[in-house]
C-alpha cells in the first residue's frame, strides 16, 4: 500500500509567510509530509507551473438564508458550496440567522439540517443574533459557543434586526466573559431611514438612491460607536463590510490606540462603484447591498486598506438574490431603493479577482492574499492551524492555481444559481483548476468531483483574537473604580 494516498508533485506551493518548490504529501485528509520528490501515491497529480495555494476561507456569507424581510437567498448549501468551491474555496462560514422568538438551539439544528446533506465543503457558522433578551445571551449564546460557534453578527440597522446601544452592551459583555467574537454591521439606522424619507418625498426612488440613503457618514458614525462601546467594555470587535474611508479611518484609529478592532472589506468594494448603481430602468439594483459600493477614490483607499493590514479579512458576503420576482424584484416591478432585496453574489469570484487585480497587477504580495482570504481567516475564527495553511498535520485543504489560465466571468460559467453577476465581463488572470478539501479532489478538469453532503461540520475553536486586552478606559477599570464590578 502507498504511503500516501495522493501527491501533488512538481508545483510551487505557498502560505502566508513562504514559497517553495516541494511536493504535498497526503494521508487520510491530512498533510503529513512537505519536500522534493516525495514517493509515489495512490494518485499524483502534476503541479508543474502550478501554485499550491491554501484553500480559501469565505467567513462572510449567506446561504440558504431567510432575510429579515422574509425573502429566500438563491444559494442552498449544495449551489452555495459547488460555487465556493470552484473558485477555490474550500471552508465556508455562513451565518444561522436569529429571526426574533427564535431559540439559537432551534436555529442552529435547522441550519445544520440544511448544510448537512448538501454541503462540499466543509463548514462552521456564526450566528446572527437579533434577539438580545436575558434568557438568549444569558444562557442560550453560551451554549452555542461551547458548540463551536465562537463568533456571532450583530446589527445596528434594519429594523427586525437592529439591537440599540444598551443591547450592544450586553452582547459584549457577554462575548467577553466567553471569549467569543462580536461582528458588527454598522450603519445608522436613523441617518438612513431619515435620507431614505426625504429621497421618496421627492419621488427619487431609483436603484442609485440607495447609494445615497447608506451614506458613508452614517457608516462612518455607527463604525464610530461600536468602536466606542467595544472600548468601554475591552471586547474584541470586527466590523464586517467596510465600503468606506470614514469608516476605515475609524478602524485604523482605534487600532493604533492598541484595541483589537478588526476589520473585513469585500469585493463589491474593490471592483464596484456608486456608477454601477446608476443604470437604466431597474437594472442598478443589481448592485444594491448595504453599505453600497462607493466611488473610485474611495475604492482606491479599500484597496490600501487591504495591503496595508487594516483589514484582516476579505470575504464575499455573498448575499444572493436573483435579478427577478424571487429576489430583488419581490416587492414588484419596480420597487424603490428600499424596497429592494440587498446584497450582492461573490462566492467564486472572491479570489480569483483579487489574485487577478491584486496579485497580478502588482499591487498585493501573493502572501498578504493568502493572509487575507485563508489565513487571518482561520485565525479570527478558531480553525488555524487546521485550516488556513500548507503544513503537516494541517486538513489537506489547498487548491492548484493556473496563473496563466484566463476565465471571462459570466453568470453562465459560475456555478452558483444565479441569473446574474456583477462582475459581467471581468477577465480574472489566475484560476484554480483542482481543489482539494481533507484530501478529496472536489473540482477537477471543470468538473464537480464529489458527492452532496460530502463536507462535514467544523465546531470551532476559541480565538485569540477574542480575547480581551485586559486594558479598561479608566473609569471602568474595576480596580481603579471603588471596586466597582460591572462585567
Ligand atoms: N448585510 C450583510 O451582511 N450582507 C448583505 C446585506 C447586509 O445588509
Ligand atoms: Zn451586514
Ligand atoms: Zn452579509
Amino acid at each position: 500500500m502507498a504511503l500516501y494516498d495522493l501527491v501533488i508533485r512538481n508545483g510551487h506551493t505557498v502560505t502566508e509567510i513562504e514559497q517553495k518548490k516541494q511536493d504535498v504529501g497526503i494521508k487520510d485528509g491530512k498533510i503529513i509530509a512537505l519536500g522534493e520528490n516525495l514517493e509515489e501515491g495512490e494518485r499524483d497529480i502534476d503541479a508543474t507551473n502550478k501554485l499550491i495555494l491554501p484553500g480559501g476561507i469565505d467567513a462572510h456569507c449567506h446561504i440558504e438564508q431567510k432575510s429579515s424581510s422574509g425573502i429566500m437567498t438563491a444559494d442552498d448549501f449544495y449551489s452555495g458550496s459547488v460555487s465556493a468551491a470552484f473558485g477555490g474555496t474550500t471552508t465556508l462560514l455562513p451565518f444561522a440567522a436569529q429571526h426574533r422568538g427564535q431559540s439559537l438551539r432551534e436555529v442552529v439544528d435547522d441550519y445544520m439540517a440544511c448544510a448537512k446533506p448538501k454541503s462540499v465543503i466543509d463548514y462552521g457558522f456564526h450566528l446572527i443574533i437579533s434577539d438580545a433578551s436575558d434568557a438568549i445571551i444569558g444562557q442560550e449564546l453560551p451554549a452555542m459557543i461551547e458548540d463551536g460557534i465562537t463568533s456571532f453578527k450583530i446589527y445596528m440597522t434594519y429594523d427586525n434586526l437592529k439591537l440599540n446601544d444598551y443591547e450592544i452592551l450586553n452582547v459584549l459583555a457577554a462575548a467577553r466573559r466567553e471569549q467569543a467574537l462580536v461582528m458588527v454591521h454598522a450603519e445608522n439606522h436613523e441617518v438612513i431611514r431619515w435620507i431614505t424619507e426625504k429621497l421618496l418625498d421627492q419621488g427619487l426612488g431609483d436603484p442609485k438612491y440607495h447609494a445615497i440613503a447608506h451614506a458613508s457618514l452614517a457608516e462612518k458614525e455607527a463604525t464610530h460607536r461600536a468602536i466606542t462601546l467595544a472600548e468601554l467594555l475591552d471586547t474584541p470587535m470586527l466590523i464586517v463590510h467596510v465600503s468606506s474611508e470614514a469608516a476605515l479611518t475609524e478602524i485604523r484609529r482605534a487600532q493604533e490606540r492598541g484595541l483589537k478592532i478588526y476589520g473585513e472589506t469585500c469585493p463589491q468594494y474593490l471592483f464596484l462603484t456608486i456608477d454601477d448603481l446608476d443604470k437604466d430602468g431597474m437594472d442598478g439594483a443589481m448592485f444594491c447591498c448595504s453599505p453600497p459600493p462607493r466611488n473610485k477614490e474611495n475604492q482606491e483607499i479599500i484597496w490600501e486598506g487591504l495591503i496595508d493590514g487594516s483589514f484582516s479579512v476579505f470575504s464575499s458576503d455573498h448575499a444572493p438574490y436573483r435579478y427577478d420576482s424571487s429576489g430583488k424584484l419581490s416587492a414588484g416591478p419596480k420597487p424603490t431603493f428600499d424596497k429592494i432585496a440587498n446584497g450582492v453574489p461573490g462566492l467564486e469570484i472572491r479570489m480569483p479577482l483579487l489574485f487577478s487585480e491584486g496579485v497580478q497587477k502588482g499591487r498585493m504580495d501573493i502572501h498578504r492574499f493568502i493572509d487575507v482570504t485563508s489565513s487571518i481567516p482561520a485565525k479570527t475564527y478558531g480553525l488555524y492551524p487546521r485550516k488556513g495553511t500548507i503544513a503537516i498535520g494541517s486538513d489537506a485543504d489547498v487548491a492548484i492555481w493556473d496563473p496563466d489560465k484566463e476565465v471571462e466571468i459570466t453568470a453562465d460559467a459560475l456555478h452558483d444559481n444565479m441569473d446574474y453577476t456583477p462582475y459581467e465581463g471581468m477577465v480574472s488572470k489566475g484560476w484554480p483548476i483542482t481543489v482539494i478539501s481533507r484530501g478529496r479532489i472536489v473540482v477537477e478538469d471543470e468538473e464537480l468531483k464529489v458527492e452532496r453532503g460530502s463536507g462535514v461540520y467544523l465546531k470551532r475553536e476559541r480565538s485569540e483574537f477574542a480575547k480581551p486586552l485586559e486594558k479598561f478606559v479608566p473609569e471602568m477599570d474595576p480596580k481603579k473604580n471603588f471596586n466597582a464590578k460591572l462585567i
